[in-house]
């Protein structure tokens, strides 16, 4: 069964490195939220202020209405969405958590998961190292919550302490049976599968390290869950050349598609 965190009394520092993820509270401006919610349903729905599509789309207007709504870099598309990757909060949290100097946004997913209940809404337990194999060194990802995140609307859930088992295979983002991965996932000997959910009120962030298993289940209410991932780069991390990386680590020197969010 997941379980939410006591309230504690350790850094976010220490609560990264002994978790593989952590949490801040509220961060972001109510109003900039607000106006980011209303950018997000128009790209959603195909609506691009900028003229400039997304990089990669895995849901349309027609598709199932159930299917969760992936939509990778949306900042290109529209600039409300482009201040709120580019917030100044979250890379100076970000560099807490790290002890980064520099905190670069590399990549986004806008994430839609809509009410109702089914597992197409369903996030398969995955470490986002699997798809990351262009990177070497520290790459991580920050996800911030559009609105409140409670246990019913499918949170992201962590599996606690996971960062230090290591690359596992079995782990697939578009998994919707999440018992079905966790069974392929062999983790170590004497390891135990400690699942934490990541409530967050509007505004808030979590923080969740490379290696950390991590997947969310079905939004059992009435409300959209609404929210970013931010893959993020410190100066700590570097590209593997022999590796392709799908045009996602090509835009590097583009300040609208991958701003530089903290620099010490
Ligand atoms: O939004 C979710 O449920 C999962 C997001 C995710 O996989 C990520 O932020 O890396």
């Amino acid at each position: 069964m997941p379980r939410t965190l006591e309230p504690e009394t350790s850094t976010l520092t220490e609560r990264f490195e002994r978790d593989g993820f952590a949490f801040t509270p509220p961060i972001l401006p109510p109003d900039l939220v607000r106006r980011a919610v209303e950018r997000m349903d128009a790209v959603i729905q195909g609506e691009y202020a900028t003229g400039r599509a997304p990089c990669s789309r895995c849901w349309n207007p027609g598709d199932d209405p159930q299917k969760i709504c992936k939509i990778d870099n949306a900042q290109v598309c529209d600039p409300v969405i482009l201040e709120l990757i580019s917030h100044p909060e979250i890379g100076r949290w970000a560099a807490e958590a790290t002890g980064a100097r520099m905190v670069q946004v590399w990549s986004t997913q806008l994430l839609y998961k809509p009410p109702g209940g089914e597992t197409a809404g369903n996030v398969g337990w995955h470490q986002d190292r699997q798809y990351w194999k262009y990177w070497d060194g520290e790459v991580f990802t920050a996800w911030l919550a559009l609105c409140d995140i409670d246990s019913a609307i499918g949170p992201v859930t962590f599996v606690r302490g996971s960062h230090r088992w290591g690359e596992l295979s079995g782990g697939d983002f578009f998994g919707g049976d999440l018992n079905v991965l966790r069974g392929k996932m062999t983790i170590p000997n004497g390891a135990a599968w400690e699942e934490v959910e990541g409530l967050l009120p509007a505004g808030a962030m979590s923080l969740h390290h490379r290696l950390t298993i991590h997947g969310s289940g079905p939004n059992r209410t009435l409300r959209p869950r609404r929210s970013f991932a931010l893959h993020l780069r410190t100066e700590k991390s570097g590209r593997v050349a022999s590796v392709p990386d799908g045009g996602y680590a090509s835009h590097l020197d583009e300040p609208g598609y991958c701003p530089v969010i903290y620099r010490a």
